[in-house]
Order: structure tokens, then C-alpha cells, then sequence
């Protein structure tokens, strides 16, 4: 129990709500995740994997129609429609909440109530915020322990401080119409019903981490991003921090656990996080950075030893896995990771390929971050680690050059605001059509995207030790649809480059949409991309600019008089830089 009268009140309130049989609140030990772990074995929410192989690794099989977030039921509900945005689906909070009661009672009737106390982010860092969430869930009791600070430590702290964000999460039925994942950043609220997967029910992450935490980041004023961190020591033995932001499925757990080619000799790559990023400018105007998560939620297809070493070597003990498939002696399987046929596909079927994958392409794995062995030793640093460089990045076949830099923060800000993905055959629309995905946030921005661009560019302001801005893309195709960048490992070149910029270490060319590397800029040591490919990664066809810049304009418009004048600003400076060229 606790000494926090609020705590106490709300999990009374809610207990007289959903009917529990029981209540348990957990302390985060090891041994409350052993015993949660029996518990999901004996109930079949776990299957023990090969023992031998990966020890005290477990299958779990969700409802096979809950295997993803579900945006369309996701929304933010603030009293002021304008205030969540075209970006979001808004609902008013009263109308929310009788909605969101009506499902909530006597839900747990025949349940145990598990109450998780949680902090999002080294538990001694100023910049870390503690939580709630209570839950009829073992499969999220055993997740959260994995992917965040849970138990006795969090409980202590909200004590102390007494805030916290209250989460409250029942899977229901798991009735696909009775399913709703409801945000109340005003009073730092949560409340999600009718799902057990990852997004929608592991409540520290998406829902705290991202949407309630950006807009709570907007008023105290720091950030709150969908951004990997990673440290970058030379053979001199630096390190300079990156924070990177990509859309879903574009790399960033492989990014943020690279291993740099043959030739880089004495460079390393450090993981600090591989999907959030919390920041904020310290007190010698650098920007500082801390990992909210305690656990890597990766998706295992294409997963590998070509494409992560690391991840795979942190997978084969004390790991969950969320609907893969299994080969005959048991061991976990997805498609990319090598040529054994597996038995058993992720609805538990008998495997025939007529049926479509054998693991379900968002299939995931839950590991503690100190299981992988490029885990940087200042993960869990309370200050965090100071941000050198920022990078945005798309997935464009087309047009958009592999890196660039900004020429001044606000630059960077529009970059970020413009950043896009073509849509592929794997999207309901055509083919190659260019969806905006700002900052990676387009799912996760607890408000209005035109008052977040406005949060990012009041940084100016107030620093002059910002880091420097980049927006890169690995994924241009040649005429003949294939790659022309080879990615992966092979990112390095691009890093250095990039926090050889950052330092001041390296020139660069200017163009009217950002700074290139010189012809030479670039290490390509070792690799064999021919020249005319890295002239082509490298171009700016001005005419194509011209007409992006243009679509640019429009969505900024999009929002109405809220987007702010100096992105505006921004991109008509860029435009008339392009027409002037
Ligand atoms: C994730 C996502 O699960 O971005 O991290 O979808
Ligand atoms: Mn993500």
C-alpha cells in the first residue's frame, strides 16, 4: 500500500469500478516476475521456450485481431478541440470518460488487480517521471518489469514528490468494437480498455512516454521524442551522443545497436535507447538526454545476424516474445532471421506458407536493456548524456538526399516537420505517395502539431549550445527499384560524418535546402558504392525541390493560423533559395 493519499483514493475508486477479486501491488522483485511468470505458464499466457537454447525465454500469443496499436481508436481528449489538433482523434473529456466507465464496470470481477508503480527514467534523474498503472494483465505486469523501473523504488518516489500519471488498463474482451485507448493530458490521465498488445497496454510507453509526456515536456519545457540515443566513441577515445528520430519500422533499434564495419578500428557504438528520448537543456546550455525505458519492445522479422548482431546475441535468455513462430526443438523463429522452416506459425497453427508468415510481421521482443552488449555505461547516468547532434530521417525511394545538415535550428525544425515516407505495396493507398510523419510523432504528439513545431523553435531562444540538426535517408532506389545505399552497419560513415559536423571537424557544401559533405566528405573505405551512385545519393535535383518545398507549404498550411510564422518563414526562405539557384 501507500502513504499517498491520492494514489490511495484512485486505486480505491477504481477497485469500486472494475470489482476485482483481488488486489496485489506489485514491488518489482525478481521473485514477483518469477511467480508472474508460473502464473502466465500455468494459464497458458506463456510458453516455455527451448530451455537449452534460450533459457527462461516465453512465448506469448495475443488475440490474433490484437497485434498492433490501434491509431483510429486512439484519442487525445483535452477540453479544447484546437488543442489536440488535426494530428489527433479528439473526443471531450466528458464524453470519454462515461464512455470509458461504462466499459471499465465490473470488468474485473473474477481478476486480479495488479497495481505497477513505474519511473520512466533513471530512477535517481531529475528528469525522470513516475507513473501508475494498474491492470488486469500478468502478460503487462511481466513486460513493464522488463521495460521499465518498476516496484518499491518508483513507489518511493511518488511518494516523495507526489505526482504521478494515473494509468488504467483492463483488456475487457478483447472485443476488437469494444476496444479505446483514451489520453487526458490535462490531468495526466490514461485510460485504455479492450487490448493486451504492447502500445495499447504497456501504458509507460506510447502513452506516457510519448503523448502525455510531450504535452506535459511543452509546458514544464523540455522535449519529448520518438528518437533512439546513441553514443559514438572514436578511436580517441570520445564519445558524442545522437539522438535520432525515424518513422516506425525504419531501423532505429538497428541504428541505435550498430556495429561499425572492418575498417573503423577503434570506433564503437553505444546504445543508450532505441526508441525514446527525453531532453532538455542543462545548466551549461547543452541539451541532456535520458532514456525513458528500461527494456527494448523490438520487432523481431528481420531481425538477424546481418542486420543486428547485438540484438540477437541479447535474445537468447530472459527475453519475451509476442507472437513469433517455433521451430521443432522449440526455439523462437521469424522470417529474416535464417533458412530453418519453422513448425508452428504465431496463431499456433502447423506452419504452411499458403497461410501467410509464420511470425507476425509486427511481432515483438521484451528485453532489459542491460542484456545488450553494446549497452552504454551512461544509460543510467541521472543527468543523462549531452545531445551533439539531432537527426530526422525518412524512408523516400526518391529525391531526398542520403544526409544533409541544417543551416540553423529553425532550418532543422522545418526538416523535421516536413519529414515523410512514399507509401509502399505493404500500404492500403497507391503506391509511392508521400505521407508527412513530423518528427516521427505523427502517432505519439499528445497536441496540436502547430504548437509543437512552435515548442521546438522557442529552443532558439534559449541556448546557444544547441546540437546541430540533420535529416538523413538510407533508403533511395535506383531505376531499377533496388537500394543504393547499403545501410545497416554502413550508417557509420554517415554518423561520423555527421559528429565529425557536429565538432567542427569537417567542411561541408552549401545547397539551397542544407549542408552536404564535400566529394570526399564521406569515408567510404571498404565499401564499393560506385561514384555515380554517391553523386546521385548526394544531388539536389532543384526542379523536384521546387515542387516539394511547394507540398511542404501546404501542409504546413494545413494547420491554419497556428502553424507558426518563423516555420513559415523557413520554408519560404528555402523556396526562394531554390528559385534563386
Ligand atoms: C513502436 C512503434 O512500437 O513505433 O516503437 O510502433
Ligand atoms: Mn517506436
Amino acid at each position: 500500500m501507500t502513504t499517498n493519499q491520492e494514489l490511495k483514493t484512485w486505486i480505491d475508486q477504481v477497485a469500486g469500478l472494475t470489482q476485482p477479486d483481488k488486489i496485489v501491488w506489485c514491488n518489482g522483485s525478481d521473485s514477483e516476475y518469477r511467480d508472474m511468470v508460473e502464473l502466465l505458464k500455468s494459464s497458458g499466457g506463456f510458453i516455455e521456450l527451448n530451455p537449452e537454447t534460450h533459457p527462461r525465454c516465453y512465448l506469448h500469443r495475443s488475440d490474433p485481431s490484437d497485434v498492433a496499436r490501434v491509431e483510429h481508436l486512439t484519442f487525445v481528449c483535452t477540453s479544447d478541440k484546437e488543442e489536440a489538433g488535426p494530428n489527433n482523434n479528439w473526443m471531450a473529456p466528458g464524453e470519454a470518460r462515461a464512455k470509458m466507465r461504462e466499459l471499465y464496470s465490473g470488468c474485473m470481477a473474477g481478476r486480479t488487480m495488479y497495481v505497477i508503480p513505474y519511473c520512466m527514467g533513471p530512477i535517481d534523474s531529475p528528469l525522470s517521471r513516475c507513473g501508475v498503472e494498474v491492470t488486469d494483465s500478468p502478460y503487462v505486469v511481466a513486460n513493464m518489469k522488463l521495460m521499465t523501473r518498476m516496484g518499491d523504488g518508483a513507489l518511493r518516489r511518488i511518494e516523495r514528490e507526489g505526482t504521478f500519471i494515473k494509468g488504467l488498463h483492463s483488456i475487457g474482451s478483447l472485443d476488437p468494437n469494444r476496444r479505446f485507448i483514451m489520453h487526458f493530458p490535462e490531468d495526466l490521465e490514461i485510460q485504455s480498455f479492450g487490448s493486451g498488445y504492447g502500445g495499447n497496454a504497456l501504458l509507460g510507453k506510447k502513452c506516457h512516454a510519448l503523448r502525455i509526456a510531450s504535452y506535459q515536456a511543452r509546458t514544464e519545457g523540455w522535449l519529448a521524442e520518438h528518437m533512439l540515443i546513441l553514443g559514438l566513441e572514436n578511436p580517441q577515445g570520445e564519445t558524442h551522443y545522437v539522438a535520432a528520430a525515424f518513422p516506425s519500422a525504419c531501423g532505429k533499434t538497428n541504428l541505435a545497436m550498430l556495429i561499425p564495419p572492418e575498417t573503423y578500428k577503434g570506433w564503437k557504438v553505444w546504445t543508450v535507447g532505441d526508441d525514446i528520448c527525453w531532453m532538455r537543456i542543462g545548466e551549461d546550455g547543452r541539451m541532456w538526454a535520458i532514456n525513458p525505458e528500461a527494456g527494448f519492445f523490438g520487432v523481431a522479422p528481420g531481425t538477424a545476424e546481418n542486420t543486428n548482431p547485438n540484438a540477437l546475441a541479447m535474445l537468447d535468455h530472459d527475453a519475451i516474445f509476442t507472437n513469433v513462430a517455433v521451430t521443432e526443438d522449440n526455439q523462437p523463429w521469424w522470417e529474416g532471421l535464417d533458412d530453418r522452416v519453422p513448425v508452428t506459425d504465431w496463431r499456433g497453427n502447423p506452419y504452411d506458407p499458403e497461410n501467410g508468415p509464420a511470425a507476425h510481421p509486427n511481432s515483438r521482443f521484451t528485453v532489459h536493456m542491460s542484456q545488450c552488449p553494446s549497452y552504454s555505461d551512461q544509460a543510467e547516468a541521472p543527468a543523462g548524456v549531452p545531445i551533439s547532434a539531432i537527426v530526422f530521417g525518412g524512408r523516400r525511394e526518391r529525391l531526398v538526399p542520403l544526409v544533409m545538415e541544417s543551416q540553423s535550428w529553425n532550418h532543422g525544425v522545418l526538416l523535421g516537420a516536413a519529414m515523410a515516407s512514399e507509401t509502399t505495396a505493404a500500404n492500403i493507398d497507391a503506391v509511392g505517395v508521400v505521407r508527412r510523419d513530423p518528427m516521427a510523432m505523427k502517432p505519439f504528439c499528445g497536441y496540436n502539431f502547430a504548437d509543437y513545431w512552435a515548442h521546438w523553435l522557442s529552443f532558439s531562444d534559449n541556448s546557444e549550445k544547441l546540437p546541430k540538426i540533420f535529416h538523413v535517408n538510407w533508403f533511395r532506389k535506383d531505376e531499377n527499384g533496388k537500394f543504393m545505399w547499403p545501410g545497416f552497419g554502413e550508417n557509420m560513415r554517415v554518423l561520423e560524418w555527421i559528429v565529425k559536423r557536429s565538432q567542427g571537424e569537417v567542411e561541408c557544401v552549401d545547397t539551397p535546402i542544407g549542408k552536404m559533405p564535400e566529394e570526399s566528405g564521406l569515408n567510404l573505405d571498404g565499401i564499393d558504392v560506385p561514384a555515380q551512385t554517391m553523386q546521385a545519393l548526394l544531388e539536389v535535383d532543384t526542379n523536384a525541390w521546387v515542387n516539394e518545398i511547394s507540398e511542404i507549404g501546404d501542409y504546413l498550411d494545413s494547420f491554419g493560423e497556428r502553424t507558426p510564422p518563423a516555420i513559415k518563414a523557413e520554408q519560404a526562405r528555402v523556396a526562394a533559395a531554390l528559385a534563386n539557384s
